[in-house]
């Protein structure tokens, strides 16, 4: 059994680096429910598999799948990826694992939230979520890391920090009443201060229009650098996504971090909009107490949602006319990494996209 730490990270003197430090593993989870995952989740397998090569060539990849699933998931792994076998609800490893944590010397720890599955029985998106609420513990206790069980509810989607006392986050979710209620907004800021080892909180008031996860900022608004955030934007004003983008473009050039600096904000033109056809909704099983899949539908597609790795960065791209510029604008903010594509809708018919799929465990000592 690993550690079981009191306290919390910030008054031990740890902090959640940015993802842009170094890692020595990710971690990911195989898709294959098949009432989020259509076709049985063949196609979701299929980018997946296409997400954990491209992060595999330059880092550690451990892949959690179920015992049903181990054999068909070594068939499309390349031999590198570590398989672990573990029980799960779903596959969002950026939601249900860990937020590890390091210190001055380089120890690592990791944060344990409670999961309910995007807002519990007010709006969450499956039932029952135990498995999930089980997955950083599962994590930490295989990586020998001491945890922090965090008595708050917070999907690791829903924060993004510098490494240097900064997250970002929205009203949205943070502020929903299905995930703290009991809590006020200072309160809430005082546990993310405490669980992340950070000084300030930004508030941006929504997320992407539509977003199912409540307004995650990972989808919407993220640092690429201490002082440089990327966010999700249209020009078309009369699309509903241009008063959200604007309000936080309001706040992020009225904030300073946490170090006194103010912030670059670089523009991310949206996808699309990306709506969900027939074909694919017909392939999605329904079942009562799931979130639907509806023919028309539309999706909350961004490029923001990207994995940044050792040397690399991997970004979703939608076969869109914003596709190019997304890149030219990767290669710019990462000179010093790889930028890879992969393709980013069947991630996006499941609710999220690369960054929720994907969890950074920072180079450490145990
Ligand atoms: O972080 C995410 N984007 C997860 C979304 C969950 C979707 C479940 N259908």
């Amino acid at each position: 059994m690993t550690r079981t730490l009191t306290g919390t990270p910030k008054a031990d003197g740890f902090r959640m680096p940015a993802e842009w430090e170094r890692q020595c593993n990710c971690w990911m989870v195989w898709p294959e429910r098949p009432d989020n995952w259509r076709l049985g989740a063949k196609p979701a397998q299929e980018a997946f598999s296409r997400v954990a090569r491209a992060i595999c060539d330059h880092e550690p990849l451990t892949m959690v799948v179920s015992g049903g699933q181990y054999l068909n998931a070594r068939e499309h792994l390349p031999a590198q990826v570590r398989e672990v076998e573990m029980s799960t609800d779903d596959s969002w490893m950026r939601d249900t694992g860990p937020t590890f944590v390091i210190n001055d010397a380089g120890e690592l720890r990791g944060v344990d939230w409670r999961f309910n599955a995007w807002g519990g029985l007010e709006g969450g998106l499956y039932f029952p979520w135990d498995h999930d609420d089980l997955v950083a513990r599962k994590v930490l206790e295989m990586e020998g890391v001491p945890m922090y069980r965090a008595n708050f509810v917070l999907e690791g989607g829903s924060i993004d920090v510098d490494g240097q006392g900064t997250v970002l986050t929205t009203e949205e979710c943070l502020l929903n009443h299905n995930r703290n209620p009991h809590l006020t907004k200072a309160e809430i800021e005082h546990n993310l201060c405490e669980y992340l080892g950070a000084d300030k909180v930004i508030w941006l008031p929504r997320g992407v229009y539509l977003d199912e996860t409540d307004g995650h900022v990972d989808n919407f608004a993220r640092f690429a650098a201490p002082g440089v955030v990327m966010l999700t934007w249209t020009d078309d004003q009369n699309d509903p996504q241009w008063e959200i983008s604007n309000e936080a473009l309001a706040v992020l050039e009225n904030a300073t971090d946490a170090r006194g600096r103010r912030l670059e904000v670089v523009k991310l033109h949206q996808p699309g909009p990306i709506h969900i056809t027939a074909d694919e909704a017909a392939g999605v099983d329904h079942i009562p107490g799931v979130q639907p899949r509806v023919e028309g539908e539309r999706l909350a597609g961004s490029y923001v949602n990207s994995f940044i790795g050792n040397g690399v960065v991997v970004l979703p791209v939608f076969d869109d006319v914003h596709d190019e510029d997304a890149i030219l604008t990767y290669k710019r903010l990462f000179p010093d990494r790889e930028i890879v594509t992969v393709p980013g809708r069947e991630i996006l018919l499941g609710g999220g996209n690369v960054h929720c799929i994907t969890q950074q465990e920072p180079s450490g000592s145990r």
